[in-house]
């Protein structure tokens, strides 16, 4: 089933609904049917933000599943997997061995990697917007300790770096999987050969390196992802602001659903000024945010639309906002597109208009924005990318990725995300 364009508004948001049923295996939403047959991490955040407004039950059901994977150590792995749909995907609970692992959850196989950690914002979002109050704040009080779980993991085992933020050990963690921001550190792989399958269904985007991504895994899976020797020896270790943009938003978060639960905001308050100050020390350079590289012990030059992630924080210096605003409406972003936002700087030599995380514009990094330009109060820029947003579903229907200057759409057809967050951006009030 293949949602088609829609005009007006309530045609395309009945086309928004008729995808999200369609993905709905009766606990969860998959990103888009066939080519990623179980549940993902951050997919699922967005699913719920975009029926926050709408079913409060659903919504919640969406952040239970997930955190039903979460591992004892607090980790929320990027995916959970379905059992009847197991090797349907590359790689497959057969290669991530979950439930070799004393810290994985009992009777739900997962990957061993996480995701940009939008969970605890994503219940709040449903927190603020849910119709059924009752239900969000018993939703509340169920999730809040798994999330502060989740949290403690990222202080605990990522920060790998020492200076406050949480480093992602794959490319996967990023949820971006092969921005440019992540070449020269695969690059610095030189030990993998090309022994892995690594092949996936029909019509998956490959990534750029899939024989390293594969080998990570293997790697870190056969060190029984060991935060030990994540610290000491992973040759992969990124502090992407995206993520760390992302988790700051999180605590903030969790500042407010603390109370519902009965818990102290407090350290959750530290935790996002922790964050804040470690972002501009560590990964700000020549006006804006670059992923540092930590086994290289250098800053990627690229910017990518991960570079605009720490806006998300509504406590960022104004003069940092403004200056970050300048970037993504100039011409290395979208000031020469014809549809925001490029994943990547038009300009650098590895922006690729059509591949994956390389130039395409996704509905998910759009939203982010749009609601980070709404926490500054730069309205104009908020309404740009809502309207640019929902013209590119229009045209296009709810596909994975869309090009940036001609807005055809990229990957996967009727996928979630696009789906669920354009349902918020019908709302129209600004994020
Ligand atoms: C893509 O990532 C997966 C691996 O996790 C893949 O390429 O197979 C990314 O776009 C990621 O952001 C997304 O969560 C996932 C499912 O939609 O697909």
């Amino acid at each position: 089933m293949e949602a088609r364009a829609a005009v007006d508004d309530a045609a395309l948001g009945r086309e928004a609904w008729s995808v999200l049923t369609a993905n709905w295996t009766g606990s969860a939403t998959v990103p888009a049917p066939g080519l990623y047959p179980h549940q993902w991490n951050w997919d699922s955040t967005f699913v719920a933000i975009g029926l926050a407004r709408w079913d409060t039950r659903r919504a919640g059901a969406e952040l239970v599943s997930l955190l039903a994977g979460q591992w004892r150590t607090g980790m929320v792995p990027h995916i959970v997997f379905r059992p009847a749909h197991a090797e349907g995907y590359f790689p497959g609970p057969s290669v991530w061995r979950s439930e070799d692992h004393p810290d994985s959850p009992h009777g739900v196989r997962t990957s061993g990697l996480t995701q940009p950690p939008l969970h605890a914002f994503a219940l709040w979002w449903v927190w603020r917007y849910a119709t059924d109050r009752d239900t969000a704040a018993a939703l509340v009080r169920r999730l809040y300790p798994m999330l502060a779980a989740q949290h403690g993991y990222l202080a605990a085992a990522r920060d790998l770096g020492g200076g406050g933020l949480a480093a992602i050990v794959h490319p996967w963690e990023s949820g971006m999987d092969d921005s440019p921001a992540w070449d020269a550190p695969l690059a610095a792989l030189t030990q993998v050969h090309r022994t892995h399958r690594s092949a996936g269904p029909p019509g998956r985007h490959p990534g750029s390196n899939p024989d390293r991504y594969v080998w990570l895994v293997l790697r870190y899976r056969d060190a029984g992802y060991d935060p030990a020797y994540l610290r000491q020896e992973h040759p992969f270790a990124v502090e992407d602001p995206m993520f760390n943009g992302i988790w700051l938003a999180s605590c903030q978060a969790l500042v407010e659903l603390a109370p519902v639960a009965g818990a102290d905001p407090g350290p959750h308050r530290e935790q996002a000024e922790h964050i804040r100050s470690a972002l501009l020390e560590r990964l700000w350079d020549d006006g804006a945010f670059h992923a540092r590289d930590l086994r290289g012990g250098r800053l990627v030059p690229v910017c990518t639309v991960g570079s605009f992630g720490p806006m998300l924080d509504p406590g960022l210096p104004s003069e940092r906002v403004a200056q970050l605003a300048r970037v993504l409406e100039s011409p290395r972003f979208m000031g020469a597109a014809g549809y925001p936002v490029p994943s990547c700087e038009i300009r650098a030599q590895e922006f690729d208009r059509s591949c994956y995380w390389r130039g395409p514009s996704w509905v998910n990094t759009n939203w982010l924005l749009r609601r980070a330009a709404a926490v500054h109060g730069l309205t104009t820029l908020a309404h740009v990318l809502g309207t640019c947003t929902l013209r590119l579903v229009r045209q296009g229907g709810f596909r994975e990725c869309f090009d940036p200057f001609d807005g055809s759409g990229r990957g996967s057809r009727d996928f979630s995300w696009s789906a669920a967050l354009t349902l918020d951006l019908l709302a129209g009030d600004g994020g």
